[in-house]
């Protein structure tokens, strides 16, 4: 007789957070401030950079997940930087993938506990199953396993990790790589004075249209209680979810340290990263509507990596974050439709802004 298999349900965060507690600007701190679990499945002692934005989504997506966790890692930074021999962060279970197989060693897992619990071999419950791929592998290399895992419906939680590039072998392009972003395979130059010449891949709305039965959404770490109730969803759902995190990569895209967080509000408050839902029941997206609508450049320039950037690429952009706030249900300000004018602008690095550069969380 088959036995039965239990699911965990995990509770979710208050959306809140401590926003009570703050005095910012906008209340755009509503989204920040959480009261995080004390558990930490992902440990102080692996050695990314400082203020590497995957390493803080790892902590967060583990704290969420909790000890009852198993994770898979294909390679890239998180795997390289966490496995160094006879040292690991991780206080749960963890095993690295080939680049390209995430999707498929994931689908095996879940494949695996399901099976042993139906057959009596393992008492249960059903673990939080949830892999971690940068977006070299989830967008690129091992997109086909991944699109696999989920038109299965496997019951576990595909993770991309977003540092928009290659870093772990040098900062190379990636098919997320945003326009005009500068990479090791990209540089400015004469003959393509803007570097990356093409628009990133709509990762998260590929996944969503193209497996409709999977739970889907975005988030990034400027707002840890979306990124922490997104990931408990994701697992909640009984099947296949996908989730796609906007995670900055001191390294490769050149800011101070201490940005990381604010970088993972302003893409958002800019209109370059719109964060979303997809709800598998419904088949609707419910969209993210930021307490503050930005120029662009109050996001660009906080980067090394747009430094380049001469009045028309600026535009370019603008003119790309517009229509996203015209595909999330927003109105577009008359000063940001403007802005899609590259008469409006100057390099990037004599540009003006509306926001201090250096303004970090508690800044
Ligand atoms: C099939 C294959 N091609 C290339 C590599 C070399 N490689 C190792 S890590 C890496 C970068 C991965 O990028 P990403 O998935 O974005 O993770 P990140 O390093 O940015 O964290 C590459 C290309 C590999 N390991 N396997
Ligand atoms: S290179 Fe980027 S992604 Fe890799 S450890 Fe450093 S900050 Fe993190
Ligand atoms: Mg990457």
């Amino acid at each position: 007789m088959a036995h039965e298999v239990i699911r965990h349900q995990l509770p979710l965060f208050d959306e809140d957070g401590r926003a009570g507690a703050t005095d910012d600007e906008h209340g755009r701190d509503l989204y920040y401030l959480p009261d995080l679990p004390e558990e930490d499945p992902y440990a102080a002692g692996h050695r990314t950079c400082a203020g590497c934005g995957p390493a803080i989504q790892y902590r967060w997506v583990l704290k969420a997940a909790g000890q009852d966790t198993v994770v898979a890692g294909p390679t890239g930074c998180m795997y390289v930087a966490n496995s160094t021999y006879l040292c690991t962060p991780y206080t749960v279970p963890w095993a690295h993938t080939p680049i390209a197989s995430g999707g498929s060693f994931t689908s095996g897992m879940a494949a695996g506990y399901e099976a042993m619990i139906r057959k009596g071999r393992y008492p249960g419950p059903y673990p939080n199953i949830l892999v971690m791929a940068g977006d070299g592998s989830a967008s690129d290399i091992g997109i086909g396993s991944i699109s696999g895992a989920l038109y299965r419906n496997h019951d576990a939680l595909f993770i991309c990790y977003d540092n928009e590039c290659y870093a772990n072998t040098g900062i190379q392009v990636s098919p997320t790589t945003p326009y005009a972003g500068m990479t090791t395979f990209t540089p400015f130059g004469k003959a393509i004075p803007e570097g990356n010449k093409l628009p990133p891949k709509n990762l998260a709305k590929m996944m969503a249209e193209g497996h409709p039965h999977c739970y889907v959404a975005t988030t990034t770490v400027g707002y840890p209680v979306d990124l922490m109730n997104k990931t408990r969803k994701g697992l909640n759902h009984v099947g296949a979810a996908f989730l796609h995190c906007y995670t900055p990569c001191q390294k490769g895209w050149v800011y101070q340290t201490s940005m990381t967080v604010e970088l993972g509000r302003r893409v958002v408050e800019s209109g370059l990263w719109p964060v979303w839902e997809y709800d598998p029941d419904g088949r609707e997206y419910h969209y993210f509507h930021p307490p503050v609508q930005r120029p662009v450049t109050d996001y660009l320039a906080l980067q090394g990596r747009f430094g380049h950037m001469l009045p028309e690429h600026v535009a370019t952009l603008q003119t790309g974050a517009n229509r996203n706030w015209e595909g999330i249900g927003m109105e577009v300000p008359r000063h940001l439709r403007d802005l899609e004018d590259p008469a409006r602008h100057q390099r990037l690095k004599d540009e003006n802004y509306s926001m201090p550069l250096n303004r970090g969380v508690g800044a």
